[in-house]
């Protein structure tokens, strides 16, 4: 039986970390641009002074300002996407391209005209575009003037850019995603990656992180009607980062704890699915003494406002141990404990294909909607040869036990799968580093940590392994 005729196999990106050109014909300074400081460095991850110094005064390297220059290399990538047989490619609008400022009176014609470009491109290979609204990259203007989402100020300004770009591309683009991974903030505990917010010990700030969860989730909804009321035949989408969670042990504290965290993961998506708060999140927010400020409209909002289809990232499983002696395993910016039962990757991920068919499982129970899978990737160091070839057969072998995985998913246990499309499909800066060492991609970049390099384009060896798995309908692996 296989996956469906009309699968969408394809690649993904997020447009600050790979456009560059961060303040080219218009555009304004986002979050990003001052958040990668290239070589393993995040600003924010550091403290939220070195944060505000920054953002008052960004100066040095930044590996989001020209990434891989995609803005002026565009036409070339989605040719070589297109060369692997793509049927879709997700990137995501830069919301400071459109409002350089967020809440200018007019939209940035060039910025809304590189986007028509864009898409154009795709189409003409027949290749369907998914476009992220945000994707970590709000404008820098709005955390100055109001400190991100954690104000409900951003709610109207983020549903006036959604149907500017919606009644713009209402042709061109069908499938659409409103925040990606809208769980960072609380989840990773980085407030300003996720909301462009700057809060002071987030830990111990619960009131700040949730009040901005509900803005986005409000304006989540609000772009959810929009999208319906502009884009014929729009089909929209949530994302969040998914892992799949087991617990360490057989020890009931263990398995409750597993819950606790799987719950941190879906709160967002269970509010955007069904409609409502879960009772769970009402007696944390009471039990923490959080006030989330609710407008008249906000149940009703949320309510008409469900998604489509569930989408999500996954790289990797976590374990959830009661027992704090226990080692912990580097995550997707999400810590857990070791699972002795996993390799890792060179950064500590915890590699488990078979942790994505449960994963997919337990998701389609949970919303009995249809799910797209919109990130998976081994980030790694790869290297080119003296030839010039880029042997990543250890990409190939992620990619391929995932795909049987998703297979396995679809074909023996009904799961609803629309599509599949591999994190960082040609090689981009990391979101969780700033690294361009820490590469993803079909597609090699000749470009370094530091910001050196030709910006030359190379296939690797997973190039032609991919285009066959497309052309196979993911037969042949
Ligand atoms: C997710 C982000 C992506 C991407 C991915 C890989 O959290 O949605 O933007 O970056 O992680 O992570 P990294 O780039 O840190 O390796």
């Amino acid at each position: 039986m296989g996956f469906p005729e009309n699968f969408l196999w394809g690649g993904a990106v997020a447009a600050n970390q790979c456009e560059g050109a961060y303040l080219a014909d218009g555009k304004g300074l986002s979050c990003a641009d001052v958040l990668h400081g290239g070589k393993g460095k995040m600003v924010e991850m550091a403290d939220s002074q070195a944060l505000r110094r920054t953002i008052e005064k960004p100066e040095g390297f930044f590996s989001s300002h020209e990434a891989i220059d995609f803005y002026h290399h565009y036409k070339e990538d989605i040719a070589l996407f297109a060369e692997m047989g793509f049927k879709v490619f997700r990137t995501s609008i830069a919301w400071s391209r459109i409002f350089p400022n967020g809440d200018d009176a007019q939209p940035n014609e060039a910025g809304l005209a590189f986007y028509d470009s864009l898409f154009d491109e795709c189409r003409k290979y027949g290749i369907e575009p998914l476009a992220t609204l945000s994707h970590y990259e709000s404008p820098l203007a709005l955390t100055t003037k109001y400190n991100g989402w954690t104000s409900r100020e951003l709610i109207p300004l983020f549903d006036r850019y959604a149907r500017t770009v919606f009644a713009r591309y209402r042709d061109k683009v069908k499938y659409w995603l409103t925040f990606n991974e809208i769980n960072a903030t609380t989840l990773f505990g980085a407030p300003f990656l996720g909301a462009g917010a700057i809060i002071d010990n987030p830990a111990d700030n619960l009131q700040a992180m949730y009040q901005a969860a509900h803005n986005q989730l409000v304006a989540s909804a609000l772009a959810v009607k929009a999208g319906r009321e502009l884009v014929p035949g729009a089909k929209i989408g949530n994302m969040i980062a998914a892992m799949m969670i087991y617990p360490y042990s057989c020890r009931p504290e263990d398995v409750w704890l597993k819950t606790a965290r799987e719950r941190e993961t879906c709160f967002y998506s269970d509010v955007q699915a069904r409609g409502y708060y879960p009772a769970y999140m009402e007696r944390f927010f009471k039990k923490n003494g959080i006030e989330i400020e609710r407008g008249p409209e906000d149940e009703k909002i949320l309510r008409e406002g469900t998604v489509d289809f569930i989408s999500f990232s996954y790289y990797m499983s976590m374990t959830a141990s009661s027992d704090s002696e226990l080692t912990k395993t580097a995550g997707n910016l999400f810590g857990g404990v070791k699972n002795p039962y996993l390799e890792s990757s060179e950064w500590g991920w915890q590699i488990d294909p078979l942790g994505l068919r449960t994963l997919l499982n337990n998701l389609y129970d949970r919303y009995q909607k249809p799910l797209f899978i919109v990130e998976n990737g081994l980030g790694a160091k790869d290297v080119v040869e003296a030839d010039g070839s880029i042997n990543d057969g250890y990409r190939i072998d992620y990619l391929r036990e995932h795909i049987k995985a998703m297979k396995a998913a679809v074909e023996e246990d009904g799961v609803e799968l629309w599509g599949y499309t591999t994190w960082g499909c040609i090689d981009i800066i990391s979101a969780s580093t700033g690294e361009m060492s820490k590469r993803y991609g079909f597609i090699y970049v000749d470009k370094d940590d530091e910001g050196k390099g030709t910006l030359a384009r190379s296939r690797k060896k997973s190039f032609s392994w991919y285009k066959d798995v497309i052309a196979s309908n993911g037969e042949k692996l």
